[in-house]
């Protein structure tokens, strides 16, 4: 599954948000976040940009890597 790093989560409240800004986008069918290492890991039911998945992260305040 695909994966992306970000940078500036510091509670589940940012998880809670990153996971939903990423589950909004079509395509995407399930997300897991990871607080202690920064990464969210993602499920496709068809292929997604990652250049979406960055700016959907990016639009809620989160840099991506
Ligand atoms: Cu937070």
């Amino acid at each position: 599954m695909p994966s992306i790093r970000i940078k500036g989560m510091r509670c589940r409240h940012c998880v809670g948000s990153v996971t939903e800004a990423l589950a909004a986008i079509d395509g995407i069918v399930s997300v897991a976040v990871n607080l202690e290492t920064g990464e969210a890991i993602y499920q496709e039911s068809k292929p997604v940009a990652r250049e979406a998945v960055a700016a959907a992260i990016a639009r809620i305040g989160f840099e991506t890597e």
